[in-house]
C-alpha cells in the first residue's frame, strides 16, 4: 500500500515536471522576438540595362522601436547588377562598405551566385533608443543597374544579419531579380538613360555615314554615366538600331542625309518644318509629314 502510494506520487511530480517543461519551452518560443529585414519589391523584372531601385524596410516582431542597434549586409552578384547610387537611413555607423565576398564558406550568405556585400550598420548603446521612430522604417534605397546580358538571368539580393541587439534575432526577406537579355532599341545609344543630340544623336549620323571604330565615339560618350561604354557595344547596336529604328521616314533604307539628319535635328530640338525640311525621300517616304515623322520620333526616344 505504501509503497503504491509513493509510486503515485512518483508519477504525479513526473507529469508535473513534464507540464512545466513543456509550458517553458512554449513560454520561450512564444518570447522569441525578431528584428525583421525585408527587401522590397520581393522580386523584380528588368531588361539589360535598365536601372531599378532596392529598400530595406526594418521591423521588428513585438514592436520595440527602441533597441541598440542593427548590422546587415545585402549581397548581390556584380557579374549581373552594378550599385550605381545608395541612400541610408540616418544614424547609420559611419559610411557602409562595399566587399568583395567570394567565400562563402566563411561568412557569406550561402549563395555562390552573390559576390558582393554592402554592410551597414546602425548603433544605440547604452541608449538602447534605435531608431526610435514609427516602425517599420526604411533602413536603406540601393539603385542598382541591370549589366548587358547574354541570356536571361534570375539573381538573388540576399539580407545577412551581422548584429542583432540582446535576445534579438533577425528575420529576413530577400529579393529575386530576373534580368531578361531584350534589348530595348531606341535613341539612347550610350545608354546613359537619356537621348541627346551631342552624343547620342552625332553617334547615330557618325554610324550612318560610316563612320567606325574611334572616329565614332570620339568625344562623344557620356563617360560617367554610359552602360554602352566601348566601341564594339556601341557599333553592335547601332548596326541592330539601324535595321530596326532608324529608318525615320520609312523610305525602306536608313541614310545619313535624310533619316541621320531628322534623328540629330530632333534631338536638338528641331520642330515642325525646320525638322523635316530638305531631309525626307519625298517619292519613297512612308512618313513624310512633320506630324508623323515627330511622333515616330518620340516613340523611339527612351
Ligand atoms: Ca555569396
Ligand atoms: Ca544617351
Ligand atoms: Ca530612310
Amino acid at each position: 500500500m505504501f509503497s503504491a502510494y509513493y509510486k503515485v506520487k512518483i508519477v504525479f511530480i513526473k507529469i508535473i515536471i513534464i507540464n512545466l517543461i513543456l509550458i517553458f519551452i512554449k513560454v520561450s518560443f512564444a518570447s522569441e522576438s525578431f528584428q525583421i529585414v525585408s527587401l522590397s519589391p520581393e522580386s523584380i523584372i528588368k531588361n539589360s540595362n535598365e536601372t531599378f531601385t532596392m529598400s530595406a524596410l526594418y521591423d521588428v516582431s513585438d514592436g520595440n522601436n527602441t533597441l541598440s542597434g542593427l548590422g546587415i549586409s545585402l549581397y548581390f552578384d556584380s557579374t549581373i547588377l552594378s550599385l550605381e547610387s545608395y541612400t541610408i537611413c540616418e544614424g547609420a555607423i559611419g559610411e557602409p562598405l562595399l566587399i568583395t565576398d567570394t567565400n562563402d564558406s566563411l561568412s557569406g550568405d550561402n549563395d555562390v551566385q552573390t559576390d558582393k556585400k554592402f554592410t551597414m550598420a546602425w548603433i544605440n548603446f547604452p541608449d538602447l533608443s534605435w531608431p526610435n521612430k514609427e516602425l517599420p522604417i526604411v533602413l536603406c534605397e540601393l539603385t542598382f543597374s541591370a549589366k548587358s546580358v547574354d541570356n536571361s538571368y534570375s539573381t538573388n539580393i540576399n539580407v545577412c544579419f551581422n548584429d542583432n541587439a540582446n535576445n534579438y534575432k533577425g528575420k529576413a526577406t530577400n529579393s529575386l531579380v530576373t534580368i531578361n537579355n531584350e534589348i530595348i532599341y531606341n535613341l539612347d545609344i550610350d545608354k546613359n538613360g537619356k537621348a541627346s543630340g551631342a552624343s547620342d544623336g552625332l553617334l547615330a549620323i557618325r554610324y550612318l555615314f560610316e563612320s567606325r571604330g574611334e572616329t565614332l565615339v570620339n568625344g562623344v560618350i557620356d563617360l560617367d554615366n554610359c552602360n554602352y561604354c566601348n566601341i564594339d557595344e556601341i557599333e553592335k547596336y547601332l548596326e541592330n538600331a539601324k535595321n530596326f529604328i532608324f529608318d525615320i521616314d520609312g523610305n525602306g533604307e536608313a541614310l545619313g542625309a535624310t533619316d541621320g539628319l531628322l534623328i540629330i535635328r530632333y534631338l536638338f530640338e528641331s520642330r515642325d518644318e525646320s525638322l523635316i525640311s530638305g531631309v525626307v525621300d519625298k517619292n519613297n517616304c512612308t512618313r513624310c509629314d512633320v506630324s508623323s515623322i515627330e511622333s515616330y520620333l518620340q516613340s523611339i526616344c527612351p
